[in-house]
C-alpha cells in the first residue's frame, strides 16, 4: 500500500544556484498538481546536482538554463550514462523564455550538440527558420505602424490647425504665441498618434484567435525602449521650455514710443486712463501699429486682463506697489472684447470692455474729442464718473433692476428702507448713500454689496457731479 503510493510521487530535482528559481517552480507545481504529488530537492551547485542524480534517482530534472555554474558537458555525460527513465527540462527565465525538453532515451547526437553549444531552439526544429521569421515579422509591423503614425499625425495636425481653435491675430505678440501653439499642435498630434496607433494596431493584429487559450510571451523589460521613451519626452519638454522662454522675451520687447495706458480693474468693470492726454475712458481705444504699454492695477480683488486676439494675458493686482506691465503691438484694425480671466466674484463673467484698434488718424480724432469733452457740464461729468467707476454696472438708467436699485426717478422720491421707515431722496440722502452705503439700506436690496470705498476714491466734486447726474435720470 505504502509502496504503491510512493511510486506515484514524482521526484523532481531542481538545479539552480538561484534559490528563487527553485521556490518559484515548486509553487507552480504545487498549484498545478497538489503539494503531495511531487517531491522536490533543490541542488545549488554542480556537485550537489550530480550527487543527487545518483543517490536520489529523480524522475525529472529541471535545470536553470541561465545558470552558468552548471557545467553542461559533465552534466550531459552523467545524464546519458544513467539507466533510470529520466527527463531533463531546461528552463530559462530570461527574455527568450525557452523551455527545452531532453529525453535521455531519445537524445540524438545533434541534440547533445545543441545542449553543449547553448542552442535555444526546440531540438526538432531547424534553427534558421525559427530565428529570422519573427524578426522579419516585427520589422514589417513596425514599418506599417510607423507609416500609420505619420499619416495620422498629419491628418490630426491638419484638423487642429484648421478647426479655428485660435481667434484672429490682432497683435505682433499673437504671431509669436501662435508659432508656439502650432508647434504644440504638431506634437499633440504626433504623441496622440504614436500612442493610439500602436495600441489600435496591436489590438487588431495581435488579438487572440478564436479558441486560443495560451498566455502571451513573457517579457521582463526592455531597457532600450525605456531609455528611448524617457529621452524623447525629456528632450521635447526641454526644447519647448527653451523656445517658450525665448518667445516670452520676444513678446516683451520694449519700444521707445509706446503709448501709456493705465488699466484699472474693479468689481466688475474696467477703466482706462491715458495719462499723456488726461483722458479717462470705459473703452480701450488703441492706435494700430504702435506699441501700448499697459500698467495694470486693481481696486479690490485680483482681476486679469485678457484680449484673446492679442493672446497675451496679465493679472491686475490690488496694491499700489504691485502695478504689472503688459506690452501689446496691435496690428489689425477692428473691435475686440476685453475679458477678465480671473474669477473675481458674482459678475465676473460680465467684466468685459470694448477694445477698439483704430487707424492713427482715427485715434487722434478720438483723443481730441475726448479732451474737448473734458467737461464743463457737471451732469456730463457725473455721467462719466458713473461710467468710469462701475456705478452703472449695478444701477440701471432705464428702470430695470440690477444688483442695486435703478437710478431712473431715484431722486426726489420717497424711499422705503429695510427697517421700514421712509426717507425723502434728497441731495443729503444721495450723498450719504454714496459715501456711507451701509448707513441706510434700501428695502429689497442687500447690504454690504455696494462698495464702501467711494468716499476715498472720489473727490467731493466728483460726488457732487454724480448726484447732479442721478437727479437727471428720469
Ligand atoms: C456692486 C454694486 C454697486 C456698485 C458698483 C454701486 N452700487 Fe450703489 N447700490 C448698490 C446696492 C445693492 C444698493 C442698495 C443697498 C443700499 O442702499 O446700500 C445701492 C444703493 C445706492 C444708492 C441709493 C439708491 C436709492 O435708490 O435709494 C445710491 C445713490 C447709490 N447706490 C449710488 C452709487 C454710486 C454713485 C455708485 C458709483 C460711484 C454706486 N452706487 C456703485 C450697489 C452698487
Ligand atoms: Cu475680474
Amino acid at each position: 500500500m505504502d509502496h504503491s503510493q510512493q511510486a506515484h510521487i514524482h521526484r523532481v530535482l531542481i538545479a539552480s544556484a538561484n534559490p528563487l528559481f527553485g521556490k518559484g517552480l515548486q509553487k507552480l507545481y504545487g498549484e498545478r498538481w497538489g503539494k503531495n504529488a511531487v517531491e522536490f530537492i533543490l541542488a545549488s551547485s554542480m556537485g550537489e546536482t550530480l550527487a543527487k542524480l545518483d543517490s536520489w534517482q529523480p524522475d525529472l530534472v529541471i535545470v536553470d538554463y541561465d545558470d552558468k555554474t552548471i557545467h553542461r558537458e559533465e552534466f550531459l555525460s552523467h545524464f546519458i550514462a544513467g539507466d533510470r527513465p529520466m527527463q531533463v527540462v531546461l528552463v530559462s527565465l530570461q527574455a527568450s523564455g525557452a523551455v527545452v525538453v531532453y529525453d535521455r532515451h531519445t537524445l540524438t547526437p545533434a541534440q547533445a550538440e545543441n545542449w553543449l553549444n547553448d542552442q535555444w531552439q526546440q531540438p526538432s526544429e531547424p534553427k534558421s527558420a525559427q530565428r529570422s521569421a519573427p524578426m522579419k515579422g516585427n520589422v514589417k509591423h513596425l514599418v506599417i505602424a510607423g507609416l500609420l503614425v505619420v499619416v495620422s499625425t498629419f491628418i490630426l495636425y491638419f484638423l487642429l490647425a484648421n478647426i479655428g481653435l485660435l481667434p484672429v491675430v490682432a497683435s505682433t505678440q499673437a504671431i509669436t504665441i501662435d508659432r508656439l501653439f502650432n508647434a504644440h499642435f504638431f506634437f499633440i498630434a504626433l504623441l496622440f498618434s504614436l500612442i493610439m496607433v500602436f495600441i489600435g494596431y496591436s489590438l487588431v493584429m495581435f488579438r487572440s484567435k478564436r479558441g486560443e487559450q495560451a498566455d502571451g510571451a513573457y517579457f521582463k523589460g526592455n531597457n532600450t525602449l525605456e531609455i528611448i521613451w524617457t529621452i524623447i519626452p525629456l528632450g521635447t519638454v526641454l526644447a519647448f521650455s527653451f523656445v517658450g522662454a525665448r518667445n516670452l522675451a520676444e513678446t516683451r520687447v520694449a519700444e521707445p514710443q509706446a503709448l501709456n495706458v493705465t488699466v484699472t480693474g474693479f468689481q466688475w468693470a474696467w477703466v482706462f486712463d491715458y495719462p499723456d492726454y488726461g483722458i479717462t475712458s470705459r473703452e480701450l481705444v488703441l492706435p494700430v501699429d504702435r506699441q501700448v504699454l499697459l500698467s495694470l492695477t486693481s481696486r479690490d480683488v485680483i482681476h486679469s486682463f485678457w484680449v484673446p486676439e492679442f493672446r497675451v494675458k496679465q493679472d491686475a493686482l490690488p496694491g499700489e506697489n504691485l502695478v504689472k506691465q503688459l506690452r501689446i503691438n496691435p496690428n489689425r484694425i477692428g473691435e475686440y472684447k476685453l475679458l477678465c480671466a480671473e474669477l473675481c466674484g458674482g459678475a465676473h463673467a460680465n467684466m468685459n470692455a470694448v477694445v477698439k484698434v483704430v487707424s492713427k488718424a482715427d485715434f487722434e480724432a478720438w483723443v481730441s474729442k475726448e479732451v474737448s469733452a473734458n467737461l464743463t457740464d457737471p451732469v456730463a461729468r457725473g455721467q462719466k464718473w458713473a461710467e468710469n467707476n462701475g456705478c452703472i454696472s449695478c444701477h440701471s438708467l432705464d428702470g430695470s433692476k440690477l444688483v442695486g436699485p435703478t437710478w431712473k426717478g431715484a431722486a426726489g422720491e420717497e424711499v422705503t428702507l429695510a427697517d421700514g421707515t421712509t426717507v425723502l431722496s434728497d441731495d443729503a440722502y444721495l450723498l450719504k448713500s454714496i459715501v456711507e452705503p451701509n448707513a441706510q439700506i434700501v428695502e429689497g436690496y442687500p447690504a454690504s454689496v455696494m462698495p464702501g470705498t467711494y468716499s476715498q476714491l472720489l473727490t467731493d466734486e466728483q460726488i457732487n457731479d454724480l448726484i447732479a447726474f442721478i437727479k437727471t435720470v428720469k
